[in-house]
């Protein structure tokens, strides 16, 4: 055993897609998620279809949030996160908020707070994101999000806008 530090984090990582067959996305980025070092599969949501946040000429999006569990700092997390959107054909130019093959964002690592110039989380947009807000109850009914609020009430206060569970 030279394994020293072996801390397992419970964090929630939002998937997103909305080109390119995005069930299809999903589905592989699942399992690449799984297949990185250090990270095992807790839960992962049914799909939801979501109406685009941001520009409306886009396609709808596909949406789920999957639960891991992690030995990997935040920063190598996001790191690994950001080659498996890279290995599924995404591009980082064009518009602001525009379409994208996959989008893979980490929600919450632990009760951990961060602020860093890359790494925000709980992610910003979590609050007001029915599209991470209902897939997330779905798995994690009772979780607390740290510096907000607990997950039922920003439920209750965030409308479903369009969301539909596909599965
Ligand atoms: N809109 C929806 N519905 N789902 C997303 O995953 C998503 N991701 C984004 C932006 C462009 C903000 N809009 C989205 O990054």
């Amino acid at each position: 055993m030279n394994n020293i530090s072996c801390e397992l984090i419970t964090a929630y990582i939002g998937l997103g897609s909305n080109l390119e067959n995005p069930i299809a996305q999903i589905n592989s980025a699942r399992l690449a998620i799984t297949q990185i070092e250090g990270v095992k599969e807790l839960a992962f949501s049914s799909l939801y279809q979501s109406l685009p946040m941001g520009p409306q000429d886009q396609p709808d999006y596909v949406n789920a949030v999957m639960a891991i569990s992690t030995s990997l700092e935040p920063l190598v997390l996001l790191r690994s996160l950001q080659s498996v959107e890279n290995a599924q054909g995404r591009v980082r130019i064009g518009e602001r908020w525009g379409a994208r093959t996959l989008d893979l964002d980490i929600l919450l690592y632990g009760n951990v707070v961060l602020d860093l110039p890359d790494l925000k989380v709980p992610h910003v947009g979590l609050a007001e994101r029915s599209f991470v807000l209902y897939p997330l109850q779905e798995i994690a009914p009772d979780l607390l999000i740290p510096s907000k609020a607990n997950l039922a009430e920003l439920v209750a206060q965030c409308p479903l806008d369009g969301l539909r569970r596909l599965n």
